[in-house]
């Protein structure tokens, strides 16, 4: 809806966490003195900050790819490895952050306000931290964790100091187009203006934007016109300026009736919370079209009027740039005391977004159709992160993966799912991490998950049929009287003394 939306898409990269160390203390007397290995650290955060001081985003423009620091690596003895720092970037105040497909993650409307746009990588844990009184000395550690990596668009809805407000046709656009290089469409009929207009003014050394409203007229807070709708656009202002049309034709319409009016409908306005109602706001009344000679009179006339209710008037013309000079430098002034006193202001408790939180304990095991038959796959934070930090060349660190897993009860619901021995379960998006299950459960209460009249525990190809029994039965049976026909040949052919006779006796009892 406003003008001058700047708009930029940041490429973050969020620091690695270190890995976690491996390691044995020595001591003399005692090479094997217990696990000493140090965690990693964490990597560091990508923070956006709500900054006052920031006026644009043109640094972003430039270089839009930004990252936070490395967690470094644990060390023996204990040592941890250092946290990557977090990473500051300053936005404007008003800075509505999105994701890529144009979702709000957070509006940046408070000075401190902090986003965290890119978490940095949890560190590892190393193998100190790792033991227990089960696992004495674990001979792994785990692997840190990258930090998240993506993309982040900014906008920037450039917030006006000073809002113009008044009837339609006051001549609101006409004095955005006198006082600043912005040309606002400007004609003779009613809401002309259907956006607010924004002009940057320059008043000796104060630089500061206005920006006009379209038209109000009475009934405005009910939706008449185009209501106060459009008030949102202005409602972080500094000032107001009520712009009073001296030389308007409409019969029953007068300067003071007109300013009635429209501080009757701005009173309804509701502003956020924590926000001033806009009439306890600094106004200024520029009284416009003197150039027009029944309108100075008019404005001759009600200034006494005006300067009593305690309001500094302007008498103006846009036409003839009459008035403009002093009008300009007493806004100038308005808005550096604003920006003073929001300066002065203890600083607010500062707000922290962190990105959509998560259920960690959640999980979901889906069951996809595949070439190779069936494919059981894990979706969650903890299983993703769990296989993340697991370092496969050891044999150690993938038994302790799977511990974690059974203890979350994955592979209660594998069976729920119908996963059987030999099952390829997959971890993780895409690609992910691929296992052949092989479950860990013994009891027939879990087993038993099928139908009534049948058994998971007869399905698998491992239980032998009573024909394939009866025939190794046979086999060995046959075998043995082979065995013993061969003795008795032996025996007769007098190889055989009377004391090695047992021997044959000892082979036939192991068999049976
Ligand atoms: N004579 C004279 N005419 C003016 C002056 N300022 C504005 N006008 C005329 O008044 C009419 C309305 O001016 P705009 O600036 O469009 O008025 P607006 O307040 O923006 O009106 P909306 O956008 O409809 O709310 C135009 O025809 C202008 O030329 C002035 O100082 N003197
Ligand atoms: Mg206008």
């Amino acid at each position: 809806m406003t003008t001058f939306v700047d708009n930029v898409t940041l490429h973050l990269r969020a620091g690695h966490g270190g890995n976690g160390c491996v390691s044995v203390r020595r001591e003399k007397f005692k090479p094997l003195a217990g696990p000493d290995g140090g965690n990693g650290g964490h990597g560091g955060d990508i923070i956006l900050v709500a900054d006052p001081q920031t006026t644009t985003l043109l640094g972003y423009h430039r270089a839009p790819h930004r990252s936070s620091a490395n967690g470094g690596p644990g060390m023996g003895d204990h040592r941890a490895g250092a946290n990557g720092g977090d990473l500051e970037l300053p936005v404007p105040l008003g800075t509505v952050v999105k994701d890529r497909d144009g979702n709000e993650l957070a509006d940046m409307s408070e000075p401190g306000m902090r986003f965290i746009a890119a978490p940095g990588g949890q560190g590892g844990l190393g193998n100190a931290a790792l033991s227990t009184t089960k696992r004495k000395a674990p001979g792994f550690a785990l692997l840190g964790i990258p930090g998240y990596e993506g993309d982040v668009v900014l906008e920037l809805k450039t917030v006006a100091d000073v809002a113009l407000v008044g009837y339609p046709s006051a001549g609101k656009s006409s004095l955005v187009a006198a006082l600043s290089a912005a040309r606002p469409k400007i004609a003779d009929y009613p809401f002309t203006t259907l956006h607010p207009n924004l002009g940057v003014v320059q008043a000796g050394d104060v630089r500061y934007t206005i920006a006009d409203v379209p038209g109000l007229i009475e009934g405005a807070s009910e939706g008449k016109g185009l209501g106060l709708e459009f008030l949102r656009h202005v409602e972080r202002c500094t000032a107001l300026l009520h712009v009073l049309d001296c030389a308007t034709l409409d019969p029953g319409r007068d300067p003071i009736s007109d300013l009635d009016i429209i501080l009757t409908e701005l009173a309804a306005y509701p502003v956020p919370e924590g926000q001033k109602p806009l009439l306890e706001r600094p106004q200024l009344i520029a009284l416009n079209k003197i150039d027009v000679p029944e309108g100075r009179e008019l404005a001759d006339f009600v200034t006494a009027d005006l300067e009593e209710r305690g309001y500094r008037v302007f008498e103006i013309s846009t036409v003839s740039h009459e008035g403009l000079r002093q009008l300009s430098f007493a806004l100038a002034e308005l808005v550096e005391q604003g920006r003073a006193e929001i300066a002065a202001e203890p600083p607010r408790e500062r707000i922290v977004l962190r990105p959509s939180a998560v259920n960690e304990q959640d999980y979901t095991v889906k069951v996809e159709g595949g070439s190779y038959g069936d494919i059981y796959r894990i979706l969650g934070v903890k299983p993703e992160r769990w296989v993340a930090q697991t370092d496969f060349a050891n044999d150690e660190a993938v038994g302790f993966l799977a511990d974690r897993l059974a203890k979350l009860g994955v592979e209660e619901r594998l069976f729920k799912a119908g996963a059987i021995a030999g099952s390829t379960v997959v971890i993780g998006k895409g690609e992910g991490i691929i296992f052949d299950w092989e479950p860990t459960l013994t009891s027939t209460a879990e087993l038993i998950t099928a139908p009534r009249g049948t058994d998971a525990r007869l399905d698998g190809d491992r239980r032998r049929t009573s024909d394939e029994r009866r025939s190794t039965y046979f086999e060995r049976m046959d075998a043995k009287a082979e065995a013993r026909a061969e003795l008795e040949r032996e025996r007769e052919a007098g190889l055989w003394k009377d004391s090695d006779h047992t021997e044959g006796t000892a082979m036939e009892t192991e068999e049976r």
